[in-house]
This record gives C-alpha cells, sequence and structure tokens, in this order.
C-alpha cells in the first residue's frame, strides 16, 4: 500500500473564505479521494494561518484581541469545508499548542547550527505585506507587491541564512523534475534563482508586533508569520510528537498552492527543511487564479465569489465540477454565473442527467426495473463493442490524468463515455426493439447502459461525490467502500433492482 500526502495552504483568516480558497481544497480533496480509491494510505490537511499583522489588524478593526477573533473566524472555513464536502483528515490552526511546539524546536536547532543569526536591518519596511524591502526594489517609493506606502525602519532582528544553500537548492531543483509543477512554474523559480538569494528575516520585535509565536532565545521577538505558517507541513504529519507517524506521511507528496506563494514554498520551505536536516516535499504544485470575469477578485471591487453562495444557489457538485473542469489545472480561469450555468445545463443536466434518467425509465418500462441478464459479450455488434471498449479504459485514462493532475482532462474522458451512451441510445434506438420484440438484444443493452452508469457512478467519485452517491442509490447499490478495482466491465450484478429517483441535475432557466 502505498501514501499519499496532500497539503492545502492555510488561509488567512483576516477574512471569509473565498472562491480562490474553495479552489484548492477541491482540487485537493479530488485527489485525496482518487488516491484513497486507488487503495492508497492518505493523509489530507488543511488549516488555518493565524499570526502576524493582518490578523491582529482584522481583529482590531473589529474591537477584539487577536485569540478571540481567530476563533470566531475559523468554523467560518471548517464549516464550508463540511458543506463542499472536503474530506480532509486534520486541521491545523497555527495558534495550536502542538504547532507552536515545532516552531520552536525548528527555530532552536537552526539557531544552535548557526543558520540563524542575529543583526541589525535598516531599510524599508511594507506593514500590510511583512516585507523588507531595499531602496532598489520600491516602486515609485511605494511596495513592490501591493503598491502601498512604505516605512523605514531600523531594527535587530533574527536572519535565516537562505545565501548558504542557494547552490544547493539550484542543483536540486534541476535534479527533480517533479519538485516544482507545472513547469512554466518550475521556470520562474529558477529564473529568480539567477539572482542571489538574501538571507531571510525570521523575526519581528514585541514593540512592534507581538502577536505571534515567541522566539525561544529572544523574549523581545516573535516569529516572522510566514516562518512559522510553513511549519505546519511537519507538526501536522507529528514531527517531534509522533515519530512512527512523520515517518510514514513525510516527505510530503503534495504541497498544493497557488501560483501567488509559490517563491515561499519552493525557496524558502525546502531550504529550511534541508537546514533542519529533512527531506523536501516531493512536489510543490502551484495552480492559477481565478479571476471574476476578466477582474481581479478583491474587497474593493465588490466581486467576491462566496462560495457558500454560489454553492447553494447552484449545487455543491455543480460548483465543484465548474471549477474543475473549466480550465486546465495550472492555468488561470475566468468566473462567471453564465458559464457555470451553461456547464451546468449542458456536461450535467443534459449529458449526464439524462442519460441516467433516460435509462432507469426504460429499466423500469421494459423489465419492471429488474437489472436484466445480457448475453455473452462474443455476439455484440461494432457499436456495442466500441462502448464497452471505452467503459473498459475509462479507469486508465483517469489515472494517467490524474497523475498528471489534470482534472479537466480525467472529467472530459468521463464526459467521452456518458455522450457515447447517449449516442448508443440513439443509434440502437431501443423503442424500436421493443416494438419488434426483439427481448434479447433489448436485454443487452439495458444491461450495458446500467454497467456504463455503474461505472460513471464510481468515477464520479473523486470530483463529484454527491453526485456519486445519488446514482449509486438510484442504482439500486450501496454506497460501500469503493475501489478503483469495481471500475471493471461486467461487475454488475443482474436481478438488481434500480431505485429512479429525482433527476440528478434540473435544468436552470435564464
Ligand atoms: O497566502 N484563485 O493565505 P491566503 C485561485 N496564509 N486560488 C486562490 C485565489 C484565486 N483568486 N485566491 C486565493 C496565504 N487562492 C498564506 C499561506 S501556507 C503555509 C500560508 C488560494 O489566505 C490559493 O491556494 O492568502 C492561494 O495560494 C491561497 O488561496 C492563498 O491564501
Amino acid at each position: 500500500m502505498s501514501k499519499f500526502y496532500i497539503t492545502t495552504p492555510l488561509y488567512y483568516v483576516n477574512g471569509n473564505p473565498h472562491i480562490g480558497h474553495s479552489y484548492t481544497n477541491i482540487a485537493c480533496d479530488a485527489l485525496s479521494r482518487f488516491r484513497r480509491l486507488k487503495g492508497d494510505k492518505v493523509l489530507f490537511t488543511t488549516g488555518t494561518d493565524e499570526h502576524g499583522q493582518k490578523i491582529k489588524e482584522a481583529a482590531a478593526e473589529k474591537g477584539m484581541e487577536p485569540a478571540l477573533f481567530v476563533d470566531t473566524v475559523v468554523p467560518r472555513f471548517k464549516d464550508l469545508w463540511t458543506k463542499l464536502n472536503i474530506s480532509y483528515d486534520d486541521f491545523i490552526r497555527t495558534t495550536e499548542e502542538r504547532h507552536e511546539r515545532v516552531v520552536k524546536k525548528i527555530l532552536e536547532a537552526l539557531y544552535k547550527k548557526g543558520d540563524l543569526y542575529e543583526g541589525e536591518y535598516s531599510g524599508w519596511y511594507c506593514t500590510p505585506c511583512e516585507s523588507f524591502w531595499t531602496e532598489a526594489q520600491l516602486l515609485e517609493k511605494n511596495c513592490p507587491d501591493c503598491k502601498r506606502p512604505v516605512a523605514h525602519i531600523k531594527e535587530k532582528n533574527f536572519f535565516f541564512k537562505l545565501s548558504k544553500y542557494q547552490g544547493w537548492l539550484i542543483e536540486y531543483i534541476n535534479s527533480h523534475e517533479d519538485f516544482i509543477l507545472p513547469v512554466i512554474r518550475r521556470n520562474e523559480v529558477l529564473g529568480f534563482l539567477k539572482n542571489p538569494l538574501n538571507d531571510l528575516c525570521i523575526s519581528r520585535p514585541k514593540s512592534r508586533l507581538s502577536w505571534g509565536i515567541e522566539i525561544p532565545f529572544s523574549k523581545d521577538h516573535v516569529t516572522y508569520v510566514w516562518f512559522d505558517a510553513l511549519i505546519n507541513y511537519i507538526t501536522v504529519c507529528g514531527y517531534g510528537d509522533n515519530p512512527e507517524k512523520f515517518k510514514t506521511y513525510w516527505p510530503a507528496d503534495m504541497h498544493m498552492i497557488g501560483k501567488d506563494i509559490l517563491r515561499m514554498h519552493a525557496v524558502n520551505w525546502p531550504i529550511m527543511l534541508h537546514a533542519a536536516g529533512l527531506k523536501p516535499p516531493k512536489t510543490v504544485f502551484a495552480h492559477g487564479w481565478w479571476k471574476i470575469g476578466e477582474d481581479k477578485m478583491s474587497k474593493s471591487k465588490g466581486n467576491i465569489v462566496d462560495p457558500h453562495e454560489a454553492s447553494d444557489r447552484f449545487g455543491v457538485d455543480a460548483y465543484r465540477f465548474f471549477l474543475l473542469r473549466e480550465v486546465p489545472f495550472g492555468m488561470d480561469g475566468s468566473f462567471s454565473e453564465k458559464a457555470l450555468i451553461s456547464r451546468i445545463n449542458s456536461d450535467l443536466a443534459n449529458d449526464l442527467g439524462n442519460l441516467l434518467h433516460r435509462t432507469l425509465s426504460m429499466i423500469d418500462k421494459y423489465f419492471s426495473g429488474i437489472v436484466p441478464k445480457r448475453r455473452n459479450i462474443k455476439t455484440a455488434d461494432d457499436i456495442t463493442r466500441a462502448l464497452i471498449e471505452n467503459a473498459k479504459s475509462l479507469d486508465a485514462k483517469i489515472s494517467s490524468s490524474m497523475d498528471k493532475v489534470d482534472f479537466s482532462r480525467a472529467l472530459s474522458a468521463i464526459w467521452a463515455l456518458i455522450n457515447n451512451a447517449n449516442k448508443f441510445i440513439e443509434q440502437k434506438a431501443p423503442w424500436k426493439l421493443s416494438k419488434e420484440k426483439k427481448e434479447d438484444e433489448l436485454k443487452d443493452m439495458m444491461y450495458d447502459l446500467y454497467e456504463v452508469l455503474r461505472i460513471v457512478s464510481l468515477s464520479l467519485w473523486p470530483f463529484l461525490p454527491q453526485t456519486s452517491d445519488n446514482m449509486i442509490d438510484q442504482l439500486g447499490l450501496k454506497a460501500a467502500k469503493r475501489n478503483m478495482k469495481d471500475l471493471s466491465w461486467g461487475l454488475a450484478k443482474p436481478g438488481t433492482k434500480i431505485k429512479k429517483g429525482k433527476p440528478l441535475f434540473p435544468r436552470i432557466e435564464t
């Protein structure tokens, strides 16, 4: 049995979860469920990033202490993950004691080793981004990232020797093809590493910010929020606490992130791990960015898509389907209600919904709702053989797409089978077979359509878990523990009583 450890970023709790956060978690959920189907031992973790300036300010705006404030926001994330059927195994908060302990342990180890040193910083600082900038990096005297004004500061801090490990990192990236994916992101990091790395300031003086994990060797400083947050990936799989678990799961198989936080994950994090004597994760996958129409999503534009609202209006699985199907994973996407409704009506209501509904109606009508027995496949005609071959090759197509983290291709393969089956009905015209009393042919055909639907219902589980359950129920099957092996052709049992229900996806009129 192989293991699969996948992580999402820890989201900032200064605002509510939005479409971007849900995208990463839905993608990780689909991968985790797929690995479970294959029989892998999966650890899927998510959580919240709760320290630092941003959070302190958001709490102050509400007139609350940060510790109390974060407690009020975290349930909004947890509730959303429950609603969207995100099957995570552990939720980690950076304010938890188990995490603080590990952060301190790593800080102490690196300090002892001489990779952390005290120095004086004098330069420009962007408070909202919590970033230091040199004069040359400023953009018209403003922060080059958020374009807001910066302040000149001079203070004692602790620095991490990133520069010492630059050569090692370049060599590591060059010799590990799958370390940074997709390739465009790998090239971006290698391009960035052509310039010398600055050492990383990993502390903040308490006089300026006290909402953080105290540096164990300086009462006057707390840990920089990013240095703290990245460490969650080892805390949550048992580092320093549960050696057995840590040995089982580390290194992580995949850190799934958006392209905005690539450098932290593909430069700072592997160097931190290497300096601490730990292996880097196997893959950092940086996916693309959702825009709303052509616009960047922002509070000021008031165009933030709320996943609670979108999934209430259109359905959880329709929302999941749209995000996973609409853009090849890794590329940027454009969200619009029009595009979402069009996907629901064509792919979900028309193609999938109709196939289930008309097939079950025919089994009801022609065979009183009992799945018939088919004759030996050897007697099948070419169209039938083509359909069966298509169904038989589905698991290989899904596996190869999922190994490349290509959700839209996996879904296209499932839809190619669905459309093949719909066409098969038109071509074979079962209503004629019934009129002409071609009982055996009708039985074969109903069995084959039922079998296609059974295979489709199982293969949809990683992407549309509720729909998969609903289909399995209507097919008269039990949603028992699923396994990739059940995608094999011919496992449907003649004699099964179907339970036709409501259409899966009602059409949305515009
Ligand atoms: O960066 N499109 O948290 P964060 C796609 N706390 N994905 C998006 C997105 C969009 N428009 N907007 C956000 C942080 N995301 C840190 C992470 S990890 C140790 C610390 C997703 O709340 C995407 O996964 O700003 C992105 O990387 C993440 O949310 C940023 O979440």
